[in-house]
């Protein structure tokens, strides 16, 4: 229990009684009214009067207590030595030598005592306090040094490493797919044909065998280009492609062509406004399905890899005919999805390619090429869906939105 000064005042025997006075509060300096000193003096002629009050212990004041100063030293020092951080070390330092500490409350009550007590109590606790801040010295100077030495190991840098000026970037897997097709093709003796993206309606539609009421012609499916008789659209396929070089060429046409294609679908999982085909196109004499069959064979063989199995169903082009859709043989279940099914083909064992046919005899006719002594077969698909089966790619955005992190996966060969 802390004791002022004034405590002992109440022993004295004066002759006017004041009422005991309250303890200063530490740090204020009372002001005693002239009344009070005039009294002190009267008091101090008289004979009863008691001593002055030299003879406070300052142990009785708890903070102040030797063993409690050595306490407050050696917990601070506990935890100086246990911070592992500069951030620990601010913490320690915080409680242990701020204003709340025990020790800043000891050298408080130093102002509260009396002046013959003041000189031991002060050195007691200014040297407990000097310890305190020397080890928080000392440990702020290793914990530096150590920080100081980790950031240069985590933060080196080998300025012998050869500098890439220019980072690397990666071609789209959608142009490494369409080059590796052509190539391949190429090298069986096909050539590579290309036409405008802005094309004439008549060819993107009339020569195909489409005619003015296909429902491809409509706002939803095809881009035309004001004003509205201009004739021109946004190629919405690659087969124009087809009739560009069968009025251009003779037969025999052998030809690959790759190129962009544009519709009015909205961007989601499936599908782009903006995207990518590939078609191939043969004109000769005496060509069958049989020759059909073998070129998309080939066709899926170097795309899908080896061995990869075909099928075709019927179906319906404006452009051929017959026509077919061409499914292979899943290349993640082989065919075979199982009781549990397969996330890849949806269970059947099979993925849709693209479309196929006989070049329809009407075409051939409307290129000039005469359908009793030619025959052609044709077939087309889309790059980005088939990158998408062929390599598990989620969405559609992956695809297109350019990002060199996603074609950089695909390295330099697909
Ligand atoms: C055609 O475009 C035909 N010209 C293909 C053809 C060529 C058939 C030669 C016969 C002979 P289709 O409309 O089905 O067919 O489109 C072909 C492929 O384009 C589709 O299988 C699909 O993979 C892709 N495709 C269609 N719309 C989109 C789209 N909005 N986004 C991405 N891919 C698409």
């Amino acid at each position: 229990m802390r004791q002022g000064p004034d405590a002992s005042s109440a022993r004295c025997t004066a002759p006017l009684d004041w009422g005991t006075p309250r303890p200063p509060l530490p740090g204020v300096r009372r002001v005693e009214p002239d009344v009070t000193r005039a009294a002190r003096a009267r008091a101090a002629n008289a004979e009863e009067m008691s001593g002055p009050n030299t003879n406070y212990d300052p142990v009785e004041v708890s903070a102040l207590d030797p063993e409690q100063v050595e306490t407050a030293v050696e917990e601070a020092l506990a935890a100086i030595a246990a911070a592992t951080s500069l951030d620990d070390l601010k913490a320690a330092r915080i409680e242990h030598q701020g204003e709340k500490s025990a020790l800043a409350l000891a050298n408080r009550e130093i102002g509260a005592l009396p002046p013959s007590a003041k000189a031991e109590a002060g050195k007691r606790v200014g040297q407990a306090r000097g310890r305190v801040g020397a080890a928080l010295s000392a440990r702020q100077a290793e914990l530096e040094a150590e920080r100081d030495e980790r950031i240069l190991v985590e933060e080196r840098v080998d300025v012998t490493v050869p500098v890439v000026r220019s980072p690397f970037g990666a071609r789209h897997p959608i142009e490494l797919v369409s080059q590796r097709l052509v190539d391949a093709f190429v090298g069986m003796g096909w050539e590579v044909a290309e036409g405008p993206e802005l094309e004439a309606e008549w060819l993107n539609f009339d020569a195909l065998n489409l005619g003015p009421d296909h429902p491809a012609r409509q706002m939803q499916d095809t881009f035309f280009l004001d004003p509205v008789d201009s004739g021109l659209v946004l190629r919405t396929h690659t087969s124009p492609v087809q009739i560009r070089t069968m009025l251009e060429r003779e037969p025999p046409i052998y030809i690959v062509a790759p190129g962009k294609v544009y519709r009015t679908d909205d961007l989601d999982a499936t599908h782009t406004p903006v995207f990518h085909q590939i078609e191939c196109l043969a004109v000769d004499k005496g060509l069958t399905m049989a020759h059909l069959r073998g070129a998309i064979d080939a066709f899926v063989q170097i795309m899908f890899g080896e061995g990869t199995q075909t099928r075709v169903r019927a179906s319906y082009f404006p452009f051929t005919e017959p026509s077919m859709e061409t499914d292979f043989v899943c290349f993640a279940c082989h065919g075979d999805p199982g009781p549990d099914g397969c996330r890849t083909c949806g269970g059947s064992g099979w993925i849709e390619l693209g479309g196929s046919g006989m070049v329809n005899r009407k075409v051939l006719r409307a290129c000039g090429i005469d359908p009793d002594v030619y025959s052609g077969f044709a077939f087309g698909l889309g790059i980005e869906r088939a990158l998408m089966l062929r390599h598990g790619v989620q969405g559609m955005h992956d695809m297109v939105e350019g990002d060199v992190r996603f074609s950089r996966q695909f390295g330099r060969e697909v």
